[in-house]
């Protein structure tokens, strides 16, 4: 697509290719690496999702801002730089974007900005854990994530587990009504809530196959309708949290950043290493186990967009 004329753009030879060859790509980001889980595991990680996603069918692309350059298709060594880095990695949502590249920075990018980077490359399907969202007590503080706003303008397609049980459910889901974003449910009907897989609230639509997923999004494109598409995936049920565990915890970690004064692009990284410790890491490996299988079903879809015939 608009690659050769980006100067800011790199594309890993393997991803163009295959982007040249139509064979399926997916799009991963980078803060669930450098903010959303602890060092060594982060980086472990993010390989074993890469190796997911190429079981499945589908070539990864893990994106970032290295040095300043928009990268998609990061090397291990920029997988390790990221996640050794950590939190002094900046977190590069859309309105960073100017000010990392200028200043030539290392930049971990969330949902949004993988979203913004994956669609300069001509990368459709993207995979990640959880996406942001309205917050708890958005009505006071207005945190909403740029995430959904990047969801109803940018033509990315996001795997997720579903919105986190940190924030405000009701309220994200009225604001993807609000902003005509599909929100699908992969063989459900309730929207997963991240560690569980239910909520109480329902999704736009459910879907039992990666072909009619495919379809659906190549059939919104074509409608020329902007913006993407969510797709949730249900933790699977053996490595999900039981209810009233992560409830603590997520109540005891909203106290805790309430008291502290933690707000603004702090709050989701403080939120989530909190999670992690209170439950002594169990919420990490539910965390690593949801987000390969996100991997797994987005790759799926990719493949099947890569064949799909409409109309
Ligand atoms: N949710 C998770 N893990 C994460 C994030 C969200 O379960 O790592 C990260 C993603 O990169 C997401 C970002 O785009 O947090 C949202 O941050 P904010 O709420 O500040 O927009
Ligand atoms: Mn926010």
């Amino acid at each position: 697509m608009n690659t050769t004329n980006n100067p800011y753009l790199s594309v890993s030879p393997e991803v163009s290719r295959a982007l040249a060859d139509g064979r399926p790509v997916v799009a991963l980001e980078s803060t669930i690496i450098s903010h959303g889980m602890p060092y060594p595991q982060n980086v472990e990680t993010a390989l074993r999702v890469e190796e997911e996603v190429r079981r499945n069918g589908a070539v990864p692309a893990t994106i970032a801002i290295i040095g300043g350059t928009l990268k998609a298709g990061c090397t291990h060594e920029d997988i390790e730089l990221l996640g050794r880095k950590g939190t002094e990695a900046v977190k590069t949502s859309r309105r960073d974007m100017p000010m990392v590249v200028a200043q030539k920075l290392d930049g971990a990018t969330t949902v949004a900005t993988t979203m913004i980077i994956a669609a300069m490359a001509g990368i459709e399907v993207f995979a990640t854990g959880g996406i942001g969202g309205v917050h708890r007590g958005a009505e006071k503080t207005m945190d909403i994530s740029a995430d959904l706003e990047e969801l109803a303008m940018t033509p990315v397609m996001v795997v997720c587990a579903g919105p986190k049980a940190i924030l405000d459910l009701g309220l994200t889901l009225e604001y993807l009504e609000t902003k005509g974003v599909p929100v699908i449910g992969y063989r459900t009907d309730e929207l997963p809530a991240f560690y569980t897989r239910r909520s109480g609230f329902g999704v736009d639509c459910r879907l039992d196959t990666p072909r009619q997923i495919a379809e659906a999004f190549r059939t919104k494109r074509l409608l020329g309708l902007q913006g993407g598409m969510l797709v949730t995936n249900p933790v699977p049920e053996q490595y999900s949290m039981p209810p009233e565990v992560i409830d603590t915890a997520i109540s005891q970690a909203l106290a805790e950043a309430e008291k502290d004064g933690i707000s603004g692009k702090r709050l989701t990284p403080f939120l989530l290493a909190r999670i992690k410790d209170i439950t002594r890491g169990d919420s990490l490996n539910t965390n690593i186990q949801l987000v390969l299988n996100n991997a797994a079903l987005a790759a799926q879809i990719a493949a099947r967009l890569s064949t799909v015939t409409l109309p």
